[in-house]
């Protein structure tokens, strides 16, 4: 077979073979065997040295043409293929865009948070630092400095969970306070504060009894503060909470370190003081302790009690939440439950 003969074969069988070709894998490889290096057009030009002289440009050019031809074969078949691949992948990857998309479960806060943020924006707009303290405490502080020293009665009501003889986890937030009175500079302002937080009591669970619960206590000193500021204070925290139509009262009651001590009622928030199943029919709803703070708690802060004075409270949010929530049960505040909290979306 004549060089020239060779050519024409390759070129059919090549057309064919690319037209073959159903990926882009085997077209390359075409590519590489009949046009390569070491493929047989590059072998027909080697052989040329072997030709009449006069042979030479005829078969060169013939084989160039055919070279020529197939890589153009080539790269138009390429393209189709690419077109094909491209559309395969479309069709496979396709996203219908109008099927409804996977929900991401969208959570609440807890109404416990809710209420302690609301009371904590209350007093801030009252201009009161809202300071948190440790749970873990001495004994000195969570009792001592609040007027129960060792064997004290009101110690029985408090009993909780010791670390050791001298540290406990607190029983009320008043250490916060205690600490905060000694280190206030009255030089600066009065003291005026809060503080929010868990407190911990040797309780047997039940419905309205829980060993972790929520306290906020409250907290002013200054020269002549008076019981008429604490009622005043308490007017606005509870028209704010409940309602600007709500009244509060005052009745006569005993603390460690308040004196005198009293307990709040506010008139109900669903009656309105009428008598309902909220405020067993008494139409006030017992909401918080408070008091003047007793003069031996201000001395035991450093305090000159014959020059200033204070009134502090006690309030349970825990409390305010199953009143506002109608929850009947502490603990539900604690399950850790999506479904109780759920329940109060959007309120
Ligand atoms: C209640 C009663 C109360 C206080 C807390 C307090 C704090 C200092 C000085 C004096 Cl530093 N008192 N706190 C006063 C009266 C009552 O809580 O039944 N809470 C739920």
């Amino acid at each position: 077979m004549s060089l020239q003969e060779q050519l024409e074969t390759l070129e059919k069988e090549t057309l064919q073979q690319i037209d073959n070709a159903t990926d882009l894998d085997a077209l390359n490889q075409i590519r590489v065997q009949t046009l390569g290096k070491k493929g047989p057009i590059t072998e027909v030009l080697r052989g040329m040295k072997d030709l009449a002289p006069e042979e030479r440009p005829k078969v060169g050019s013939f084989a160039n043409q055919v070279r020529d031809t197939l890589t153009q074969q080539i790269e138009e078949k390429k393209a189709v293929l690419e077109t094909e691949a491209l559309n395969q992948a479309l069709a496979a990857e396709s996203i219908d865009v109008t099927l409804p998309g996977k929900q991401i479960p969208q959570g609440t806060r807890h109404i416990l948070n809710k209420i302690i943020e609301e009371i904590e924006d209350i007093f801030v707009g009252m201009g009161y630092q809202i300071i948190e303290g440790s749970e873990v405490e001495q004994d000195y502080y969570n009792f001592e400095r609040m007027n129960i020293p060792k064997n004290h009665p009101a110690r029985d009501m408090q009993d909780t969970f010791y670390i050791s003889d001298e540290l406990l986890i607190r029983t009320h937030t008043s250490p916060v306070q205690a600490r905060t009175m000694e280190t206030h500079d009255f030089s600066k302002g009065p003291l005026r504060m809060i503080s929010p937080g868990k407190v911990f009591r040797r309780d047997t669970d039940d419905a309205t009894h829980s060993h972790q619960f929520h306290q906020i206590e409250g907290l002013v000193v200054d020269k002549h503060i008076t019981m008429g500021d604490l009622k005043g204070t308490l007017e606005v925290l509870m028209k704010k909470m409940f309602g600007e139509n709500r009244e509060v009262r005052l009745r006569p009651s005993y603390f460690p370190f308040t004196e005198p001590s009293v307990e709040a009622d506010v008139s109900c928030f669903k009656c309105g003081g009428k008598g309902c199943n909220v405020c067993k029919n008494t139409g006030w709803i017992e909401i918080l302790g408070s008091g003047m703070v007793h003069p031996d708690v201000l001395e035991m802060s450093g305090i000159d009690s014959r020059e200033y004075t204070g009134f502090a409270f006690g309030l349970g949010p825990d409390r305010i939440a199953m009143l506002r929530y109608g929850v009947n049960d502490i603990r539900s505040f604690y399950l850790n439950d999506t479904r109780f909290i759920d329940q109060f979306k959007g309120e």
